[in-house]
């Protein structure tokens, strides 16, 4: 069946043809979109394992090595999301056009068009929004009411699919358009001007390819030391005190009065087992001195030396057997990272410590004092700070 042709109609939004850019080729959209799909792959892998790691599974312990693991798969996520920002702003710029073409008018054509249309609709909204909530997270500003983790999580799973079903249906265009040369015109829409403009296309991949490395530069100082001079964009990318950046501090989440109150004791719980040691105990007990980054779900991270009990000694104090699960709870009463789980694989690690003391210094306030977890190849959001109880939990 086929539709009556609209014709004669005043024309206030332009169409598909007139757009003639000699950029706007499947030749660039294709290599484009390799790149994009790189990041977004990077992005979605190093995504599940940070969910993962935020999320212990009973069937697949999260591991405790490499201690900088984490540090490596979560700063890879927010520089792969960065790079991936200028690459899609430039492929939506390629492909555009398609926005007006005109519906075929042959009905099943018209339908397959429809999905096809409504499944890049969903692939590019769930892209934007990907790139947009995670660079806001990153700069730590949460202009919404949604809890960003899960919206995040879910989102990704979209994205991913989408994405496998474009790539999918264009295979055999991205296919052709890779093995030919990018100057080719052989996929190029009738009406493709027939030669460069005012730039080649050459030229726009390479500005684009410069725009996403300006990108990375600008955020990985947050995660690698010696790019912190040109990281403008680097949040927490600074020092802070004891040469750590310092995400929430004491004042901020209310914690000053109990953090330095005397009559400080922590309390390690094992069933009807209480014990409660006083700073003085924890200093007189057996420390260990162990190099561990804090590597935050928001991009940036630091290594560090820290000394202090390891939970495992404070366990045996309470009889708690081995592969104990571990609820740590901060001094801290209201307000986000209050508390957080130790699977029986990190209470178990030599490097699981109760830190007293930063670069052989007693923690400052911010990070922890008089005591905090840390763990190897553990999300920052988990190395609870204040830590006033351990209670096992299994
Ligand atoms: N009790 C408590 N612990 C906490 C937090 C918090 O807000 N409260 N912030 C967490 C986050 S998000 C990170 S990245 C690390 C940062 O530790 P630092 O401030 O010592 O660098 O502490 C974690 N521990
Ligand atoms: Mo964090």
């Amino acid at each position: 069946m086929r539709l009556p042709e609209v014709r004669d109609v005043p024309r206030a939004i332009p169409r598909e043809d007139d757009f003639s850019s000699w950029l706007r080729s499947p030749a660039v959209t294709a290599r484009l979109g390799f790149w994009l799909g790189i990041t977004f792959g990077l992005a979605f892998v190093t995504g599940l394992i940070s969910h993962w790691a935020q999320t212990p599974s009973p069937w697949l312990a999260f591991p405790t090595s490499p201690s900088w693991g984490y540090r490596v798969t979560q700063g890879v996520h927010v520089i792969a999301g960065t790079a991936a920002v200028p690459l899609l702003l430039v492929k939506l710029w390629t492909v555009f056009p398609k926005l007006l073409a005109r519906p075929p008018r042959d009905v099943r054509e018209l339908v397959l068009h429809g999905l096809e249309r409504v499944s890049i609709a969903v692939l590019v909204a769930a892209a934007i929004f990907q790139l947009v909530t995670g660079l806001a997270n990153a700069a730590q500003w949460y202009p919404w009411q949604f809890n960003f983790r899960p919206t995040h999580y879910a989102l990704g799973w979209i994205a991913i699919g989408a994405l496998g079903v474009h790539i999918a249906v264009k295979l055999p265009i991205i296919r052709t358009a890779l093995a030919s040369d990018v100057d080719s015109t052989a996929q190029d829409r009738a009406g493709t001007a027939a030669g460069p403009g005012v730039m080649s296309r050459r030229g726009l991949l390479r500005t684009t390819w410069a725009a996403a490395g300006v990108a990375v530069l600008a955020t990985a100082g947050a995660t690698v030391p010696w790019l912190r001079t040109v990281s403008v964009l680097g949040v927490r990318s600074g020092t802070g005190p004891q040469g750590v950046p310092i995400n929430h501090t004491a004042a901020y989440r209310g914690v000053v009065a109990a953090a330095t109150r005397a009559t400080y004791r922590l309390t390690v719980v094992n069933g009807d087992r209480e014990a409660k040691f006083s700073l003085a105990d924890l200093r007189a007990m057996p420390q260990t001195t162990a190099s561990l980054p804090i590597a935050c779900v928001e991009g940036w991270s630091a290594g560090a030396t820290w000394t202090g009990v390891p939970v495992r000694h404070l366990l045996e104090l309470v009889d708690a057997p081995a592969g104990s699960e571990v609820l740590v709870e901060s001094l801290q009463e209201h307000g986000g990272e209050r508390v957080s789980t130790l699977p029986g694989n990190f209470s178990d690690h030599p490097h699981t410590l109760l830190a007293l003391d930063l670069e052989g210094e007693p923690l400052s306030i911010d990070h922890g004092f008089p005591c905090r977890l840390i763990a190897p190849d553990r999300p920052g959001v988990l190395q609870t700070k204040w830590v006033g109880r351990l209670e096992v939990t299994t």
